[in-house]
C-alpha cells in the first residue's frame, strides 16, 4: 500500500501502523480468506469479510475480490450469505457452537454442499459496499486491475442481487423495507440492549452444558455476553434447528423476530452500491428498476422507525409489536442510508455530537460509544453494550462522507485513528480509558485502518462540508 507521508513524525507513525495493519491481515489469511480473529475467532464471518475486503482493496484488488467470492461461494439457493462459513482446519474446540453445531443446516435443501458448514443465520448486508470500494481501488490502480475488477463484478453481481432480493423477501414478508432478524447474532451487536427486551420475552427450555470457549480468549468475562445471554442465544439456535432452517417456519413460530433498524440501514446504502455495480456490468431496467425500488423502500421503512423525542431510529419488536426504546448506535441508520431530509440529517448529527454519543464528556476520544452512556443499561466494557468498536466508526465517518459533511467525517477518522495508535487491532476499545479490549489482531479493526490511512493519503473524495447553522 502507499501511503503518501509529508514530513513529520506522526505521518511516520502512521506509515507504521499501515504496516502493522497489513501484518494482522496476512497473519490472518487462510488462503484467499480470512478468519475474523486469530484465537476468538478462527471462522469466516460474513460481515467481517466485507469490512476486510475493504482494507484488503489497498493492498491487493484481486485478493480482496477473492475474500468475497470465496464467502459467497457458500451462499443458499435461497440467496443467503451465511453468517459464518466454518473453517475445517480450525483446531477443535477452538469456537462454540462450532460446525458440528450447525451441521444440520446441511440438511436444508437450500444449503450449499458442505463440508465446510455454514450457519444458518445472516449478517448486516454490507457486500456491496465492498464491492464498490474493490471496483474503485482498482480504478486507482489502472487498466490491468481495473479490467481483473470488471470481471469480478460481472461474476458477482448476480449473487449480490440474489442476497438483496432473498432479504427484500425472505426477510421482509410485510414488505415493510425492513429486514426481520431471529437472533441478536443476526444483527452483528449480540449483547446490545436493543435485544433486552425482545430476550426478555424468550423462554429458555432444556439445554445441556456446554463450554463457553469466547470466555477463554478475553481478559476478563465481563467483555463478553453473560450466561443468561448466552442460554438465550443457544435456544434460539435450538429453536431454528428444530424448524429445519426453513424461514417461513421460523417466521411463525419463533420467538425472537425484530425488524433490525442496523441491518436495514445498511441494505439500502448496499443497494445505491449495487445500482452502481448493475451500471458497470450493464444489468436489465428491470433489475436497475428494482434495486432502485428497494432503496426507496428502505429508506421509507427507516422514516416509519423514528422516534421523534430520542431523534433515532428504533428497532421494532414484531412478536409484542412495539419499538426497542433504547439509544445505540443502530440509531444512526438513516445515515448509513443516505439521502436523507435536511431536517433529518441535522437532527441526527446533534445527537450524535451530543452528550448522548461523541460529545460525552469524559471520553478518551469524541467517539460514540456503542450504547450511550446516558442510558441505565450502559457498561463501558462489556461488548455491545458501551465500548467503541472502529467498524462502527468507519460506517458512520463513510456516511458523513456521503453526506457531504466532510469537516466532521475528517475529524471522526482522526480520533479513530488515534485510538488505534498503539497498533493492538482490538475487537472494541473501552470508552473513558481507551484500552483495547476483547480480541486483538482483529482483522476488520486492521481492516478500516488501512482505508482511513488511505483516505488521508489522496486528494478529497466527495464535496466540502456546507457549514450547517
Ligand atoms: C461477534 O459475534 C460472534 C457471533 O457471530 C460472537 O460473539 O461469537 C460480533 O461482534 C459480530 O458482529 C462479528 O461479526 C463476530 C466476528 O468478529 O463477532
Amino acid at each position: 500500500m502507499q501511503v503518501k507521508t509529508p514530513p513529520g513524525k506522526i505521518l511516520d507513525e502512521r506509515e507504521e501502523l499501515a504496516a502493522r495493519a497489513g501484518e494482522v491481515l496476512r497473519l490472518n489469511d487462510m488462503g484467499g480468506w480470512t478468519r475474523a480473529a486469530p484465537n476468538l475467532y478462527p471462522h469466516q464471518w460474513s460481515w467481517d469479510s466485507a469490512f476486510i475486503a475493504i482494507g484488503l482493496a489497498h493492498l491487493d484488488t484481486r485478493r480482496a475480490a477473492r475474500e468475497i467470492r470465496g464467502l459467497f461461494a457458500h451462499q443458499w439457493a435461497t440467496g443467503k450469505v451465511p453468517h459464518i462459513v466454518f473453517n475445517p482446519k480450525a483446531p477443535p474446540h477452538a469456537y462454540f457452537p462450532g460446525a458440528e453445531h450447525w451441521a444440520c443446516a446441511a440438511d436444508s435443501p437450500d444449503a450449499p454442499p458442505a463440508p465446510p458448514y455454514t450457519s444458518c443465520l445472516t449478517q448486516p448486508p454490507l457486500h456491496a459496499i465492498a464491492v464498490w470500494h474493490i471496483w474503485e481501488a482498482a480504478g486507482r490502480e489502472g487498466e490491468e486491475s481495473l479490467s481483473a475488477a470488471r470481471a469480478f463484478l460481472q461474476d458477482i453481481y448476480p449473487r449480490l442481487f440474489a442476497w438483496h432480493r432473498y432479504l427484500l423477501t425472505y426477510r421482509d414478508p410485510e414488505g415493510s423495507g425492513l429486514v426481520t432478524i431471529y437472533h441478536p447474532w443476526g444483527s452483528g451487536t449480540d449483547n446490545s440492549p436493543r435485544w433486552d427486551d425482545a430476550l426478555a420475552a424468550v423462554e429458555v427450555g432444556d439445554l445441556p452444558p456446554y463450554p463457553r470457549s469466547d470466555l477463554q480468549h478475553v481478559g476478563d468475562p465481563s467483555q463478553r455476553p453473560t450466561k443468561a445471554d448466552y442460554d438465550r442465544y443457544l435456544w434460539l439456535v435450538k429453536l431454528i434447528k428444530g424448524a429445519g432452517c426453513d424461514e417461513k417456519a421460523i417466521y411463525r413460530s419463533h420467538p425472537f423476530l425484530v425488524k433490525d433498524v442496523l441491518s436495514s440501514g445498511i441494505l439500502v446504502a448496499a443497494n445505491e452500491a449495487l445500482l452502481k455495480i448493475a451500471e458497470v456490468v450493464g444489468a436489465s431496467d428491470q433489475d436497475r428498476e428494482l434495486i432502485a425500488g428497494w432503496a426507496e423502500r428502505g429508506r421509507w421503512g427507516l422514516e416509519t422507525c423514528w422516534d421523534e423525542d430520542l431523534k433515532l431510529c428504533l428497532d421494532y419488536d414484531l412478536r409484542d409489536s412495539k419499538p426497542l426504546r433504547v439509544r445505540t448506535v443502530a440509531g444512526f441508520a438513516p445515515l448509513i442510508a443516505g439521502q436523507q431530509k435536511p431536517e433529518r440529517l441535522e437532527a441526527l448529527l446533534e445527537v450524535l455530537d451530543s452528550p448522548a454519543f461523541a460529545g460525552y464528556p469524559e471520553l478518551r476520544w469524541p467517539l460514540p460509544p456503542s450504547t450511550s452512556p446516558e442510558e441505565l443499561r450502559f457498561h463501558p466494557r462489556s461488548y455491545w453494550r458501551g465500548p467503541t468498536w472502529p467498524v462502527v466508526n468507519w460506517l458512520l465517518w463513510w456516511s458523513l462522507l456521503r453526506a457531504g459533511e466532510s469537516e466532521r467525517a475528517e475529524q471522526l477518522r482522526r480520533a479513530a485513528l488515534e485510538q488505534l495508535t498503539a497498533g493492538d487491532f482490538a475487537e472494541y476499545y473501552e470508552p473513558f480509558a481507551g484500552e483495547p479490549i476483547g480480541s486483538l489482531a482483529q482483522s476488520w479493526t486492521a481492516a478500516v485502518a488501512l482505508d482511513w490511512l488511505a483516505a488521508g493519503s489522496r486528494p478529497e473524495r466527495e464535496p466540502r462540508s456546507t457549514k450547517r447553522g
